[in-house]
């Protein structure tokens, strides 16, 4: 598997079809860890770097100032900046409580990611309940939330233009999915213009987005699916962490049992060791080294470093999760496209090998 191309992986969850559809399209494999303890900062770096990414980090418990509004708050602004630029937000929240308590942390509280974070994740210390009580979560708010969808079109969205008079009271099922599909566009087009307007400070210039049209991603890419995924934690990038072989393969038999929710793996290295295992592995701790001089591989509290050839090319990872290396760039704009360059070569050497 670590040979087969994106396009030619055979996924059993919706969202890493979908990713793997990103990944291809955008030619990369990048996820940028959005650690920054300001919304406006976040929703900026998501704007300017969303065109090289197909996945945005976040750590909504370290921004002083997130805005838990479903319609409007710090999530619905991060997830019309996804539709807009073609990524995934993945909460790193690394659930581990007992199941009813995760629901409450998965749906309520400040955080709701559940309403906007595509992906999330969680340590399988509790058991494996953790696994299915945030799988119940996510297919409620699923179903809920494709009642809303539904509600919303047949009431209130005015007709698309482009579709023909002609078309009237034919309902038969292509149209009414056109007629879904292009409301659905319409409003998101709108959001994301409230959005941009409502963050760019008056009188700096917007940051330029290198190579991209909106409409290009549009036109290559359908919106995300309705569903939620979860990455388990099966190896940790820290030193002297818990996580032995055992715990890694343990979470790996959980996936396995949970295919509909789980989409892969935080690890260091591709856990797909069974001949039908499809699961995606994403990996934090890599930074590429700047210039001349090769940066620390630690960062002095605990963090280990690796490139993303040795990550990509030697241990088989999907997707390379890189925080300070771009955001403590002088540049972070040139240096995620820098690391989406190495990420994508690493990965396109891989499987012609
Ligand atoms: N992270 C790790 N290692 C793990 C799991 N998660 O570093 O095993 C997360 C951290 C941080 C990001 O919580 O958000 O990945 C790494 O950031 P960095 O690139 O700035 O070190």
């Amino acid at each position: 598997i670590a040979q087969t191309p994106y396009e030619e992986r055979q996924s059993t969850h919706p969202l890493s079809a979908y990713l793997y559809r990103l990944m291809v399209v955008k030619e990369s494999n990048l996820c940028l860890s959005a650690d920054v303890s300001s919304a406006r900062t976040l929703l900026r770096l998501a704007n300017s770097i969303g065109p090289s990414i197909v996945v945005l980090k976040t750590h909504y418990d370290i921004v002083s100032d997130w805005d838990s509004d479903v319609e409007t708050g710090t999530g619905a602004q991060l997830a019309a900046l996804a539709a807009k630029h073609g990524f995934l937000i993945f909460e790193d929240r690394k659930f581990s409580d007992i199941g009813s308590t995760v629901q409450k942390q998965y749906t309520d509280g400040p955080g709701k990611a559940v309403e906007w974070a595509h992906i999330t994740n969680a340590h399988i210390l509790p058991g494996a309940a953790i696994v299915s009580a945030l799988a119940d979560a996510a297919s409620a708010w699923r179903e809920k939330k494709k009642y809303e969808v539904k509600t919303d079109i047949t009431v209130g969205t005015p007709r698309p233009e482009s579709l023909s008079e002609d078309d009237e009271g034919k309902d038969d099922e292509d149209i009414k999915n056109l007629k879904a599909l292009q409301a659905r566009r319409k409003a998101s087009i709108v959001s994301i213009t409230t959005v941009s307007q409502s963050y760019e400070p008056a009188n700096s210039p917007r940051a330029p987005i290198p190579e991209c049209e909106e409409d290009v991603i549009f036109s290559k890419i359908e919106e995300a699916p309705l569903d939620r995924g979860l990455l388990l934690l099966a190896q940790m990038s820290s030193a002297g962490n818990l996580l032995d072989e055992a715990y890694a393969k343990a979470c790996v038999e959980i996936a396995r049992n949970n295919k509909d929710f789980v989409m892969g793996f935080i690890a260091q290295e591709t856990q797909n060791t069974a001949a039908d295992d499809q699961f995606i592995t994403m990996t934090p701790g890599c930074q590429l080294p700047s210039g001349e001089e090769q940066r620390a591989n630690s960062d002095g509290l605990g963090q280990q470093y690796n490139t993303p050839k040795k990550l990509i090319g030697e241990k088989s990872v999907d997707i390379i999760i890189v925080g300070r290396g771009i955001i403590g760039a002088a540049d972070p704009v040139t240096e995620a496209e820098r690391y989406r360059r190495k990420g994508w070569e690493a990965y396109t050497a891989r499987i012609s090998a």
